[in-house]
């Protein structure tokens, strides 16, 4: 990064901060990750300046040969790392894959339900400050207070009386299994439509560690940088070849796979971004290795060896443990905001968030919980032996969050920890 360095010291510094910050610390936010340096080339590349609306072989610019065959690789190698048949890699997020699945089957101000932001849902689901819940009508689902997971029978009861248009699956802060095949069984019912948004967990699903939603969900959506490891952004994929699907100035119906293409470009996008892309079919190729299903199956026994330390020491977990690559961490019954520990945590050099728990009484940017994540540390390598670690000094730092001394001292022991598993090489 010379270049960088001469012509821009400040980014240059702050770049080069961030990956002593990354190293240096135990990143254990949910939905963060390291990508390879593969990855890393890919994205930083010349494909960055190519224009190419459109897709493979029917664009709207000259010159796509090369960025072609990066699309038509990373479609290509998505529809076999999910077994799905067709695959949409141009989302630039998750929100943009939501948004095109969700215009895809839906008319603006129809009904909609999605996972309330409260209980472990994400923002685009249906929440009153984001697009979704602007441009459509929502009927929340919720969790079951008494045991912290999915409350399906509510999602009956709710999809009967309200007749959405779609379901929407997939959390941002849920640690359990979700049951596609209930959902698909409540949309059939009910006579709508299934979309799947599995970003958390699209890593496990890939390997089969999770169940996979596409034989249950119209819709599949994704961003490809949490579990699947890949550069920021987003995929949709679905397996539904047919159907018919008027899309506005456009005069002939479309197919499924034809509509969601449509919705991404032009219904809500321009250029692609094709560096990025690259960089998505870098990561499927990794995520198609043998290993990727090892890395997968490391990141649950972590969660789970993480969980037992935590449950051990009298913290309570909502749903009482994890099948999956998080936990939240219910700290009321300890007096504590999920702020206040999120602080002390990050002080002693561990990166996790405040998450609301369910029916939380405080307020969102207060919370009465943490999200706690495996992914990023499993990509360096450690085991169940670090966790175990982690979590005593986890709790070590929670059951004193005004100490800061020992915050400072265990910063120290963090960064020793660290350096026992190398991550990026940090610029001179
Ligand atoms: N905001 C992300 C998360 O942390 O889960 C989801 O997009």
């Amino acid at each position: 990064m010379q270049t960088l360095k001469s012509f821009d010291p400040d980014i240059y510094e702050a770049i080069k901060g961030e990956v002593r910050r990354q190293t240096e610390t135990l990143e254990m936010i949910a939905s963060e990750n390291f990508v390879s340096m593969a990855v890393l080339e890919a994205m930083g590349q010349v494909m960055t300046n190519k224009y190419a609306e459109g897709y493979p072989r029917h664009r709207y610019y000259g010159g796509c040969e090369n960025v072609d065959i990066a699309e038509g690789k990373a479609r290509f190698r998505a529809k076999k790392l999910f077994g799905a048949r067709h695959a949409n890699v141009q989302p630039h997020s998750g929100s943009q894959a939501n948004m095109a699945a969700y215009l895809t089957l839906a008319e603006v101000g129809d009904t909609i339900m999605g996972m309330h932001l409260n209980h472990g849902g994400h923002l685009t689901h249906g929440s009153g400050v984001n697009f979704s819940g602007r441009l459509f009508k929502v009927i929340p689902y919720e969790l079951n207070p008494d045991t912290g997971r999915i409350d399906y029978d509510q999602m009956l009861r709710l999809a009967r009386e309200h007749k959405p248009k779609f379901i929407i699956t997939g959390a941002s802060a849920y640690p359990r299994i979700i049951e596609f095949d209930r959902v698909r069984e409540i949309c059939d019912e009910v006579g709508c439509y299934h979309i799947a948004d599995i970003a958390h967990i699209a890593g496990l699903v890939s390997v089969g560690l999770h169940p996979d939603p596409l034989p249950y969900a119209d819709i599949v959506t994704s961003t490809t940088h949490k579990t699947l490891r890949g550069p920021r952004g987003g995929l949709i994929l679905t397996n539904v070849e047919g159907g018919e699907f008027m899309l506005p100035n456009m005069p002939k119906p479309k197919t499924m796979p034809e509509a969601i293409d449509a919705w991404v470009f032009p219904g809500t996008q321009g250029g692609p971004l094709e560096h990025v892309i690259a960089a998505k079919a870098v990561a499927f190729r990794e995520a198609l290795q043998p290993e990727f299903r090892d890395y997968q199956a490391q990141i649950i026994a972590n969660a789970k060896a993480l969980a037992e330390v935590l449950l051990k020491a009298g913290f309570k977990l909502v749903t009482g443990g994890t099948d999956n690559h998080m936990m939240l961490v219910d700290l009321a019954p300890r007096g504590l905001t999920g702020k206040a520990a999120e602080k002390a945590l990050e002080s002693a050099g561990i990166t996790v968030n405040k998450n609301m728990v369910p029916n939380d009484p405080q307020r969102p940017f207060v919370t009465s919980g943490i999200r706690i994540g495996t992914p990023a540390l499993t990509t360096r390598g450690m085991k169940e032996d670090e966790m175990r670690r982690i979590g005593r000094i986890i709790v070590h730092i929670l059951e004193d969050v005004e100490d800061e001394e020992r915050q400072k001292r265990t910063r120290e022991q963090v960064r020793e920890l660290c350096s026992r598993f190398p991550l990026y090489e940090i610029p001179d």
